[in-house]
């Protein structure tokens, strides 16, 4: 794919003002059956949230056309979570109808933001990856790239976090509460899948390979999609999520009659709670078997539809890897790899050899992680009883590709056992990112030393088989929604000095901006914007939490999923250290800091629900404490989430990148945190790399190990010589156990006393020295301001290699091989 193409014009489908509102009036009355004098809050959104929709359907309907008449090879994107974030103001933006809004709201009498209240997040991930597999599909939208989403629509989505005496409290996510009003059901592309039962040999095949699957149990998947708008295209794409129904026959109307209510509905209730809720842990595996009936749920009906669109243009199945790309986003998906052997060997009969060839051709694999407790496997057991079919398709392929190792590595059994997709000890387990490599084309990591080290350590075998298999497709984000929609002012100020917006659709061109860096009235406005992003962000602080916050202080923010290998330990040492050394001198002139930390832990996570209950502990110490809350503040913002993150991001003057090097595949916030001018101090790791090699060594606060060294370190590590050896440390680690957090209680922290003092896996002691000099670097270059603001102009203006359009454009180029399809402008 080319870069330098031209793009229409960026068009509104708005239609004018006056139809606008004709069309809100109108939908009012006829979708909610009332009236302006009557309507409700939820009335109005709905209505204004249709009224947009409306405008995008036709756009959708136009780009499905375009697809069926040019027949391309599309993308099918599996993955088990989306964070889309809020969907009101990035359709009212991709249509252009942000303009109408105010001026009819006005006249009505309501605010947008009035209105906004009611535009819930689907909260259908958890994390990085679910927020990245977003982004993705935004930027193939954008770029006219012919390409679906699929994914499940969990009932439940991510849970809501709420802090009570500072602990973690996990409420439902009731998303649709209100209904959702982005989302259209596709009842006529019902699918229905098995599960259970049992195998037998299939009669007129001599080989053995085709087997007959008699489940024991079927489900319905129900499907709806979402729309996907492109910006500045008329493209608009979707994504097709699966909600699980009984079948009709469930219901067991003999049992109700009977008055056995709960018996009548089990079969119902357990068929649905397949997509009933997003199972929240983050990297480290429930091993449930719902979770792998979910995983199943997924691809089954992502593949039957899949087949199902492909059959609409072509026959026979030669054609199928060339018009079909699936990229299984971690390994969740990755059962779609036997499902897909299974329906072209036992119910289309293709022999093994031809269904394994295309299937090969088919998936690319991407992998999001390094730590081996995150790769994910299942009990051959639970597979066996669960999916029968697939694990002895799983046994053959294995037995096919093991041949494909003794031919390359004669003798070696050792290799064998570590290449095998089956792991054999303690217990007989499945490996799913095995599985996903032998069945796949294109391997790739997120960022160039997550992949590197994935072909050094947790892929190595294969990658010494297979290297031409591996690939790096470094992450990006949508400069859409985490710059334009979360940062206007900034956006504002950017296209001014740009002369137009391109730079939202070609990133790169933020690299113009380098040139006002010495610019002294470009940097006063820059402060001024950062200022107002900031101001917002207090009122939202105070809002949430009651704490005051003050805007011109130095605004430090560590926003992510709460996971050892992140240490917000250690940035929370850091704080005790300031804490501490305020205490000691009341007078000191410190530069004044608000710490503000954003991030749910799984609930099954122990450990970091009780580092959360620290960072409250430690910021309600901080906060009431009358000397030290002068200079700082710490903050714990509960529900951190999309919506939460796109206030947070543009206020922030500091970006915390701080996991152990080695151990964060990418990181996207970094990206968005960099690109909206905060200064990152980080760890050589993931993507932070990759941002220092664009910003400068200069414009970047590195501290602690290398991946190399952390390797090397933890052969020998002991943590307590770090405690023994640095005074503020020791005070650092001494006030956690002192109980002084804890209104003198020393048991509650002591486990986190413990881990650091005991194993410290994640050497964060080791870190710590360097990375609190490193921050007092940093409190030296916020004193000067015009250094600092030239930093964060440049932190942004060398930045636009992270748009997800490059991302998108590197898989194409790399591993999709697909081409745009153009689609009639409005
Ligand atoms: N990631 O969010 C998750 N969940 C997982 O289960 C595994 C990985 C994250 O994916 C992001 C997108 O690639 C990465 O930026 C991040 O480093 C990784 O932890």
């Amino acid at each position: 794919m080319t870069d330098a193409r031209p793009r229409p014009k960026m068009r509104t489908v708005g239609g004018t003002l006056e139809a606008f509102e004709q069309d809100l009036i109108s939908n009012l009355y006829y979708q909610r059956g009332t009236t302006l004098e009557s309507a409700s809050g939820p009335d109005g959104y709905h209505t204004l949230a249709v009224t947009v929709r409306d405008r995008l359907v036709g756009r959708y309907a136009r780009t499905a056309a375009a697809h069926y008449q040019a027949n391309p090879r599309f993308v099918y994107y599996l993955s088990a979570e989306y964070l889309l974030g809020r969907q009101l103001r990035q359709n009212l933006l991709y249509t252009g109808t942000e303009q109408f809004v105010r001026p009819i709201a006005e006249d009505l009498g309501v605010s947008l933001e009035e209105l906004e209240a009611y535009d819930v997040e689907p909260g259908l991930g958890n994390g990085g990856l679910g927020r990245l597999a977003a982004c993705l599909l935004d930027s193939m939208a954008t770029l006219d790239i012919p390409a679906v989403g699929y994914g499940i629509r969990y009932e439940f989505g991510i849970f809501k976090q709420a802090f009570r005496d500072g602990a973690q409290v996990e409420r439902p996510d009731d998303w649709t509460f209100y209904g959702n009003p982005w989302e259209f059901p596709a009842p006529d592309d019902r699918q229905v899948v098995g599960f259970y039962g049992s195998t037998a040999p299939a009669l007129d095949d001599p080989s053995g390979l085709r087997r007959q699957w008699t489940p024991a149990e079927t489900v319905r998947g129900e499907p709806s999609h979402m729309l996907v708008p492109g910006y500045g295209t008329p493209t608009v794409n979707i994504i097709r999520l699966w909600q699980a129904r009984a079948s009709r026959e469930s219901f067991d109307l003999s049992r109700f009659g009977a008055g056995q209510y709960k018996e009548a509905v089990e079969d119902i209730v357990q068929a649905e709670n397949i997509s009933k809720v997003l199972y929240p842990d983050d990297s480290t595996e429930q091993g449930r078997e719902l979770r792998l009936k979910q995983q199943y749920f997924l691809v089954a009906c992502s593949l039957r539809d899949i087949i199902r669109r492909y059959r609409l243009r072509n026959t026979g199945w030669d054609a199928f890897p060339a018009k079909v790309v699936i990229q299984l986003n971690d390994t969740h998906p990755v059962m779609a790899i036997t499902e897909l052997m299974r329906l072209l060997v036992d119910e289309y009969r293709l022999d093994w050899d031809l269904a394994w060839s295309i299937t090969r051709r088919t998936f690319n694999y991407t992998c999001h992680t390094l730590l081996p407790e995150a790769l994910e496997t299942w009990s051959v057991e639970l597979l066996e009883r669960l999916l029968p079919r697939h694990m002895e398709i799983i046994y053959s392929i294995n037995h096919f590709f093991l041949q494909e190792v003794a031919a390359t590595y004669p003798g070696d059994l050792d290799k064998m056992r570590r290449l095998s997709i089956i792991q054999e000890y303690p217990e007989k387990r499945v490996r799913m990112a095995h599985l996903a490599v032998v069945g796949s084309t294109a391997v790739n990591g997120v960022a160039e030393l997550h992949t590197r080290l994935l072909a050094e350590t947790t892929l190595r075998d294969f990658a010494e088989l297979w290297p031409q298999k591996f690939h790096n497709v470094t992450n990006g984000v949508t400069p859409r929604r985490f710059v334009r929609l979360a940062n206007p002012r900034l956006s504002e100020l950017i296209t001014e000095r740009l002369g137009d917006e391109g730079w939202l659709t070609d990133l790169e061109r933020l690299d113009r901006l380098a040139g006002a860096a010495d610019d002294p009235a470009f940097l006063e406005r820059w402060r001024e914007v950062k200022r107002l992003n900031k101001v917002d962000l207090t009122h939202q602080v105070e809002r949430s939490t009651g704490v005051v916050v003050d805007p011109d202080a130095l605004c430090d923010v560590m926003i992510k999923r709460f996971h050892e290998y992140k240490r917000q330990h250690l940035k929370l040492l850091h704080v005790i250290t300031l804490f501490n050394r305020l205490r000691e001198m009341p007078e000191m002139d410190m530069v004044p800091r608000t710490v503000l930390f954003g991030g749910k832990a799984a609930p099954g996570y122990h450990a970091m629900k009780l580092l959360i209950r620290l960072v409250n502990a430690v910021a309600e110490t901080v906060n009431t404490d009358p000397v030290v809350s002068r200079h700082l503040k710490v903050v714990l913002l509960p529900d951190y989430n999309v919506s939460r993150a796109q206030v947070i991001i543009p206020a922030a003057d500091l970006s915390e990148q701080i996991s152990l090097a080695g151990k964060e595949a990418s990181g996207t916030g970094n990206m968005k945190l960099a690109l909206n001018g905060a200064v990152t101090i980080g760890t050589l790791d993931g993507a932070n790399i990759e941002i220092r090699d664009r910003v400068g060594a200069e414009n970047f606060f590195l501290f602690g190990l290398d991946a190399q060294q952390a390797v090397d370190l933890r052969r020998h590590y002991e943590p307590r010589a770090y405690y023994e050896r640095d005074p503020e440390l020791r005070a650092a680690v001494d006030a956690i156990a002192s109980g002084v957090f804890a209104k003198g209680d020393r048991s509650l922290f002591a486990p986190v006393v413990d881990a650091m003092l005991g194993r410290d896996e994640y050497l964060a002691l080791a870190d710590y020295r360097a990375y609190v000099e490193c921050q007092d670097a940093v409190a030296t270059a916020w004193r000067d301001r015009d250094r600092w603001t030239r930093m964060s102009v440049l932190n942004a203006a060398r930045t636009g290699f992270f748009s997800s359009d490059r991302t998108v454009r590197e898989y194409c180029d790399k591993i999709w091989r697909v081409d745009p399809v153009r689609v009639e402008p409005d």
